[in-house]
């Protein structure tokens, strides 16, 4: 299994304001659930907690609750305080139908963000498809840029990326928000399985030749992205070991957190979706399965929650 590069998520970096209370050595977390007490996982490194701080008036999980500057840093510094080992610090919404900032104003949302929460040590990445605000992040303190695209929405990121020599995580994607609910269908061999693990390995194609390297590559089954509800369940199957996704040898981050699936899997009787409040009990609970299906990382919103079932999952 092919693992990024432990560098810049090392559990050592001073968090000034972490309360990180585990020697868990964040990425390349498959390794090492054996310790010597055998069928326990104490001491255990569990997945990477990438806790959301987004920037936008518009996102589906928390629109325009941290739209500034100053509300943003705070709550990243909360994270941080719950236990996240990155912050994923975002300034364009990808909620469905949702129409894009300028390239300015994505820049102005997001880069004080990550000069003031790397200043504080944090380990952060910026989640843009844009090439121009990921070189500008990386050069505020960024190290890792979270591409929904996958580097086909601006293609120049991955050289961007490759010149810094950050960690790039390749998401499963098909079309910009306005359009990607029409992109559902997946007729090929395999289903939506058979279809994103060929359209990512083509994203890893074009991310090792524009240099990146391939221990700096993490992948991203996209879930809601160009999905239908029951795709998500798929590739979720597809990320036990063994499993199609998992078989492509590298690491992945899963992004469910909040997301419209575990809406409707909670539906009330009379049809209507689970509210985005009430889908963290579901998230938390698929958070604990793709732990022991060891996923590299979650992305979450509840850095606390996503803790403590981490928690009891390590002492069983
Ligand atoms: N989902 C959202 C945004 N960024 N990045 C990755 N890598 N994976 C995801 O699933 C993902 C993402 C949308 O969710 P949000 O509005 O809660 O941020």
């Amino acid at each position: 299994m092919l693992v990024p590069s432990t560098e810049g998520l090392d559990p050592q970096v001073d968090r000034t304001h972490g309360t990180h209370r585990t020697a868990r050595t964040a990425p390349g977390t498959h390794r090492a659930r054996d310790d010597s007490r055998a069928g326990s996982r104490r001491g255990a490194s569990g997945p990477v907690v990438m806790g959301v701080v987004n920037v936008t008036p518009d996102s589906f999980s928390d629109g325009g609750r941290y739209a500034d500057t100053d509300a943003a840093v705070a709550h990243g510094r909360s994270l941080l305080s719950e236990g996240a080992d990155v912050l994923d610090i975002g300034g364009e919404s990808t909620r469905p139908g949702a129409t894009r900032p300028l390239v300015r104003e994505e820049l102005d949302r997001v880069v004080p963000v990550i000069a003031a929460l790397s200043a504080d040590g944090a380990v952060v990445s910026v989640d843009t498809m844009r090439a121009e605000v990921a070189a500008e992040a990386l050069s505020a303190g960024a190290s890792i840029v979270n591409d929904v695209s996958g580097g086909l929405a601006d293609p120049e990121i991955l050289a961007v990326t490759a010149a810094a020599g950050a960690t790039y995580i390749a998401m499963h994607w098909r079309a910009h928000a306005d359009r990607m609910a029409e992109m559902t269908t997946y007729d090929g061999p395999g289903g939506v399985v058979g279809g994103v693990r060929r359209e990512l390995a083509a994203r890893v194609e074009d991310l090792l030749a524009a240099g990146i390297a391939e221990h700096r590559i993490v992948l991203d089954p996209g879930l809601g992205f160009a999905k239908r509800p029951e795709h998500n369940w798929e590739l979720v199957r597809a990320l036990s070991p063994g499993g199609d996704l998992s078989a492509m040898g590298f690491p992945f981050l899963v992004g469910a957190s909040r997301k419209s699936f575990l809406g409707l899997l909670l539906a009330g009787q009379d049809g209507a979706p689970r509210e985005v409040g009430g889908r963290e009990v579901a998230g938390h609970a698929l958070t604990l399965l793709l732990a022991q299906r060891g996923v590299w990382g979650v992305r979450v919103h509840d850095v606390r929650g996503t803790r403590d079932v981490l928690s009891v999952w390590e002492q069983t």
